[in-house]
């Protein structure tokens, strides 16, 4: 393991890459199978996320950033203290910081005192927000973090002993079950103090067709987007993957809010990982579990704000209501 270093104001994290490997092995050696989503965020896979973020069915992206765009005053009057006291604008997973654009150039032309703190796991998304916010949003106070959430949310408080405010947007606490993003949403708590707050993003229940066409887009990117992982392992870590013998298949369940979608073996055969030695079987019609995008109602996210310590301050939701930005309290 290489110890993080910092170069451009932005401090670098080498270690992530090795796991990638060991969780691959663990997820394809157990039973059932599954792989962990978020090695979905390749150079390819980035690129396969915009274009889903463009296309018809995808909505969530369009919805939260109606939000960003319409209701930036309100977004901001909500997280500036009372004092106008100064405070870290943390973002976990910034990717482009597209949405939460809209509330740096809002707190930039209120005269907000703050500094924006991105931590996301690609070193390339850190520097390129660097290069790319420093030029669009003259005066911004900006210290790239990258590195796993919560170590860069450690990091961020060895910085700084500002009031915080973390934005987790774009529906990603949906990558996670329900218990999970309840623990999660716990151990974030316990990286902040009194006064601090969040900004949660969640994809709310809706028409259960219009939830799976998101996920089953015509076009096939959905389906691209869950093949890539396959690419990724064959390229990454010498395996061989048939491509075309893995089908696409994702469900919802509207009684528990689940959208899960599953890769499934079309015939029964080996993958190889050559540069680790191993093989494993697929049995026909065997499945491997890829992502899950958890669907809330409001009331379930106040209940975990309730649950894991946090105040609602106020919600914010898009026009049609398929949307919610929450913003909670410590
Ligand atoms: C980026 C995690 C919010 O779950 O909706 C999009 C990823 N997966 N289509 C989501 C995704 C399939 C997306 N998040």
């Amino acid at each position: 393991q290489t110890s993080p270093v910092t170069l451009n104001g932005s401090t670098y994290n080498h270690t992530a890459v090795n796991h990638f490997y060991e969780d691959v092995l663990k997820g394809l050696t157990a039973s059932p199978k599954h792989l962990d989503s978020k090695y979905f965020y390749d150079a390819i896979g980035d690129q396969l996320f915009q274009d889903l973020m463009n296309c018809e069915e995808y909505y969530p992206t369009n919805c939260e950033l109606e939000i960003f765009s319409q209701k930036t005053e309100a977004l901001a009057s909500a997280i500036i203290g009372d004092n106008n006291d100064e405070f870290d604008l943390i973002e976990l997973g910034a990717g482009d910081a597209m949405k939460s654009t809209y509330l740096l150039k809002h707190l930039l032309d209120r005269g907000v005192n703050f500094t924006y703190l991105p931590i996301d796991i690609s070193a390339h998304v850190i520097d390129q927000l660097d290069v790319e916010l420093t030029q669009n949003l003259p005066g911004l106070k900006f210290e790239g973090l990258n590195g796993e959430y919560f170590n860069m949310l450690s990091k961020a408080a060895t910085l700084s002993n500002k009031r915080k405010v973390v934005l987790f947007l774009g529906s990603n606490i949906g990558n996670m079950p329900v218990a999970e993003a309840e623990s999660f949403c716990a151990e974030l708590r316990n990286h902040l103090s009194p006064g601090d707050m969040v900004l949660i993003g969640f994809d709310l229940k809706k028409n259960p067709k219009t939830i799976l066409a998101a996920y089953n887009d015509k076009e096939g990117i959905t389906k691209k987007f869950n093949l890539n992982l396959l690419h990724r392992i064959n390229q990454e870590l010498g395996a061989d993957f048939v491509i075309e013998q893995f089908d696409h298949f994702p469900v919802y369940d509207p009684e528990t809010g689940a959208c899960k979608s599953y890769l499934i073996s079309t015939a029964d055969q080996m993958v190889h990982i050559a540069d680790h030695n191993q093989s494993i079987h697929f049995q026909k019609d065997e499945y491997i579990f890829m992502e899950i995008s958890q669907k809330f109602t409001v009331e379930q996210t106040r209940d975990m704000a309730a649950k894991t310590g946090f105040d609602v301050v106020n919600y914010l939701f898009d026009d049609k209501n398929w949307f919610a930005d929450a913003i909670w309290k410590v």
